[in-house]
């Protein structure tokens, strides 16, 4: 099945805990603290790879973690990094902030490589904590957690040149003669249901060409297979407009080039900007030719003369689309700002008072103050209440209105308020 957009959730690992432990050897009373430091966790990173040509890897598996990093050990053994996560996705796929629909990379060329999330930091060891007032800290830091974030993929495939129409009227047929790419091709309408791609060498040179499934009127809106292809020739650089010339199927290829031309407009005006050149096919069938004259007079445009069933017209197409691909500039990727996750803000916190009169204290200070303390370690809780002071926690419960004998709750630490 042909998937081009799929939305997925990544996840950085953990950083490790540190290790509270202290020396013990045979004859050695009162080791020290020993214990080691948490690893930093994982990354995530995506690699675009030429081998994948769509996210049909990413309907099922939703969700991907990098490792996270080990936890410390005793001796001072510090735990190991979590490895990272690199998750491949075809060259061409869009990345986006799921909640925000900002860009995060643009994966254009081959092989490169974007890590989109940091993993979290690991613990410190009861080791770290010692100094001269404090010889035996009970006491480590856990490793710092990451969040998961919703990312969405979207493919828009990299092609020079995209191919243009309605349904039957031979784009496939087109592609199928001047490339090596063998599509499906059949008489009736929407043969082809998912992009094809096809290599054209000409003279030492070779470029792109992307077929898509016909257009008919109305498929803004819905109708045949809809507009949803065309994000498959947004990033070409020139357009192929194919027409049945014979008008075979009882339409005027005239009408039939301003319909689809309405229909690019809709998707997006700025296909329109794209140079065209006019094909009209199916030369072994027409008496009257007069349809080459006025699609030029109309267009402006260069207009080939062909029958892909009868390799006419083939060689100068070739020539002319290389011609025209070689006075344009080379592709370019998205201009975007990359986005970045945000770090939780580690000085910031919130305090609320609750429905039940209760206060809550919440925020990335409080997550990260809560990595530092134990609450069943004495060490730890003095240096808990110190932060409480010393990082004006206090101070806002006071201005929210907080009493002595108030409960007052962060994490999982409930405790009554004192003045
Ligand atoms: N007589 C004649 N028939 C052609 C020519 N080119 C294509 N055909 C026939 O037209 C029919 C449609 O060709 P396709 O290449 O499948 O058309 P398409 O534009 O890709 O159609 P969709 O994939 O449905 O959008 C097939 O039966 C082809 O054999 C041509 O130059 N002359
Ligand atoms: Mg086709």
């Amino acid at each position: 099945m042909f998937i081009d957009k799929a939305k997925i959730y990544i996840k950085a690992g953990n950083g490790g805990n540190g290790c509270t432990s202290f020396y013990t050897e045979k004859y050695v009373n009162n080791g020290g603290p020993d214990g080691g430091n948490g690893g930093q966790g994982g990354r995530v990173a995506f690699r675009a790879v030429r081998n994948k040509s769509t996210l049909a890897d990413f309907k099922y598996a939703k969700h991907f973690r990098a490792e996270n990093g080990e936890n410390g050990r005793s001796r001072y053994s510090a735990g190991k990094k979590g490895k990272d996560l690199i998750i491949d996705v075809p060259v061409g796929t869009v990345i986006k902030d799921e909640e925000t629909g900002n860009i995060i990379a643009d994966m254009f060329n081959e092989g490169m490589t974007v890590f989109v999330a940091e993993g979290g930091n690991g613990g410190k060891g009861n080791a770290f904590f010692r100094n001269s007032r404090r010889q035996a800290p009970h006491f480590s830091q856990a490793g710092e957690q990451t969040l998961e974030h919703a990312v969405t993929l979207e493919l828009k495939t990299i092609a020079d040149v995209g191919l243009v129409g309605y349904p039957n009227v031979g784009k496939s047929t087109l592609l199928s003669v001047i490339s090596s790419a063998r599509p499906k091709i059949a008489s009736y309408h929407f043969t082809t249901l998912s992009p094809n791609l096809g290599m054209v060498s000409v003279y030492d040179d070779s470029f792109v060409v992307a077929d898509i499934p016909g257009l008919i009127d109305g498929a803004g809106s819905g109708a045949g297979l809809g507009h949803e292809f065309l994000r498959h020739i947004e990033r070409t650089r020139l357009l192929v407009h194919v027409v049945d010339g014979s008008g075979s199927e009882g339409r005027d290829p005239v009408e039939d080039y301003k319909s689809i031309n309405n229909e690019l407009a809709y998707y997006d005006p700025a296909l329109l900007n794209k140079p065209q050149i006019i094909v009209v096919n199916k030369a072994d069938l027409m008496t009257d030719f007069s349809v080459v004259d006025k699609l030029a007079e109309l267009s402006g445009n260069a207009v080939i003369l062909m029958s892909a069933a009868h390799h006419s017209g083939v060689e100068e197409l070739i020539k002319k689309m290389y011609e025209k691909l070689s006075e344009l500039p080379p592709p370019a990727p998205l201009e975007y700002q990359p986005f970045v996750f945000d770090k939780p803000d580690k000085d910031s916190f919130d305090v609320v008072k609750t429905d039940d009169g209760e206060y809550e204290v919440f925020g990335g200070m409080i997550d990260e103050l809560a990595r530092n303390v134990i609450l069943d370690n004495y060490d730890s809780m003095q240096y808990f209440q110190r932060q409480i002071r010393e990082r004006g926690i206090d101070k806002a419960l006071r201005k929210a209105g907080v009493k002595t004998g108030d409960t007052v709750r962060m994490l999982d630490i409930e405790f009554e308020y004192v003045e």
